[in-house]
């Protein structure tokens, strides 16, 4: 039997109730067959792919803590170390009501490879809680994150595991954690977390960069089609800090953002997100209310209540920036048929895999969110590095590293996609430079 599907194959065994994770693994397995096809026998003799889709270690554990009305709550914590062949597993901690082990495991497996096109000594995991953030005081968010930490502390360290933020956790949590990783050890380990504020050892652009490092990937892409983002019309979808860096990004060079999305519906506006509107994003995401329908109040903008902007607007360039699995095969077509020409996938899986043939098959660029988004995670890794020499980076310093990391990563695709000849796939592309930097060490340090 052919490599690739026998390890699907066994995936879909072994972890028979994870859609998420076994998309995941779909999606990427079956785009490596070039590679795979030309070292088949040194992965099969060094179980590459199988040892590829079994995380190193996943820990499940319980978080008490009590609401401000004295009442105790359970939830479930998460940490999903996937790969550690290139570096301390790295990556961010989501708390979502819907978190459970697939989608952990579908978010680390990402990782290992986007932090891999990053070019930075990062291995991948993920992490988070089924907590719902909404709606919660700032002492139950700080003492849920002071018990989630309670225990999470002895499995993580700045060379061992590395977390960050991801939905649902922003600066205000990484410093609650931090403060309370601190004083369980009794020890000033700056690396432990990123995304920490500016006053304790945070990065500059580290809240931009997976909306920045989005557009500078877009960019390349523009650019290989001699088109230019200025007067560039873009649909995005959510509103918290992903959608954030990228309208304001876009509205620097020029581009128009028509909607933004969120659980309740979108919000479509003519005249474009700019100036203070953006600023405003932060408000409606610091209310904790997770409506979409407070900015069309505010700003007397259409908004339409349970629909996503897939499909139903037309612009220049898609930028899904909320969660995985917001455009399906249906908006796919819709989105082929009013003429979307550019797909640049920001939030972590936006697409199904049946949406992404669909799209590819008629001529759609698919960007996938493994390059796309993977600025966000190299500033975090940027971040590290001026945790260990000490050293604060200017704002400049920072943003023009990622926007080198950006273009290295666009660079080693579109190196590869002709390697290959791949046309101009930058999905497969993408997880094959992904993959190779991976299994290369894989091999070198043997079967473990
Ligand atoms: O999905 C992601 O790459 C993140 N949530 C950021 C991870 C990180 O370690 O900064």
């Amino acid at each position: 039997m052919d490599y690739i599907e026998e390890v699907i194959q066994m995936a879909e065994e072994n972890n028979p109730n994870q859609p998420e994770f076994l998309q995941t693994v779909r999606e990427v397995l079956s785009s490596l067959r070039p590679i795979i096809n030309a070292n088949e026998a040194e992965y099969r003799r060094m179980a590459i792919l199988e040892r590829m889709i079994e995380p190193e270690r996943q820990i499940i554990f319980r978080v008490p803590w009590t609401d401000d009305n004295n009442q105790p709550h359970i939830n479930r914590g998460y940490r999903v170390q996937f790969n550690s062949a290139i570096g301390p597993y790295k990556g961010g901690l989501r708390f979502q009501k819907n978190v459970n082990l697939s989608i952990m495991k579908f978010l680390a497996f990402e990782q290992v490879f986007k932090n891999s096109l990053t070019g930075l000594p990062m291995g991948g995991g993920k992490g988070g809680s089924d907590f719902d953030p909404n709606g919660k005081s700032d002492s139950e968010i700080m003492r849920f994150c002071q018990s989630y930490m309670t225990e999470l502390y002895r499995h993580i360290g700045p060379n061992i595991d590395v977390p960050a933020g991801d939905m649902g956790v922003s600066g205000r949590e990484i410093g609650y954690m931090f403060g309370q990783y601190k004083r369980i050890k009794d020890s000033y380990d700056n690396g432990v977390l990123t995304g920490k504020g500016k006053s304790y050892g945070g990065s500059r652009i580290r809240p931009e960069a997976t909306g920045f490092g989005a557009t500078y990937f877009l960019l390349e892409v523009l650019k290989h089609e001699h088109e230019s983002i200025e007067g560039k019309t873009f649909c995005l979808s959510g509103f918290g800090n992903v959608a954030w860096g990228a309208a304001k990004k876009i509205a620097e060079l020029g581009g128009k953002v028509l909607t933004l999305s969120g659980p309740d519906g979108y919000i479509y506006d003519k005249d474009g997100v700019q100036g203070e509107k953006i600023d405003y994003m932060l408000e409606m995401r610091a209310s904790g209310r997770n409506r979409v329908q407070d900015y069309a109040d505010k700003f007397g903008c259409e908004f339409f209540p349970n629909q996503k902007p897939w499909g139903n607007v037309k612009a220049d360039i898609y930028m899904p920036c909320a969660m995985q699995n917001e455009i399906n095969i249906d908006d796919a077509k819709k989105m082929v048929e009013i003429g979307i020409k550019i797909l640049n996938e920001v939030s972590n899986m936006p697409t199904t895999n049946e949406a992404i043939k669909y799209l590819q098959e008629h001529d759609v660029i698919v960007c996938p969110s493994k390059a796309v988004n993977a600025g966000g995670v190299a500033v975090s890794g940027l971040e590290m590095s001026q945790n260990s020499e000490r050293l604060f980076w200017t704002q400049e310093k920072v943003d023009k590293e990622l926007q080198k990391i950006m273009k290295n990563i666009y660079d080693q695709i579109v190196k590869v996609t002709k390697l290959y000849h791949l046309d101009y796939n930058l999905v497969a592309g993408a997880n094959i430079v992904g993959f190779k930097k991976v299994a290369d060490a894989m091999i070198a340090q043997g079967l473990v």
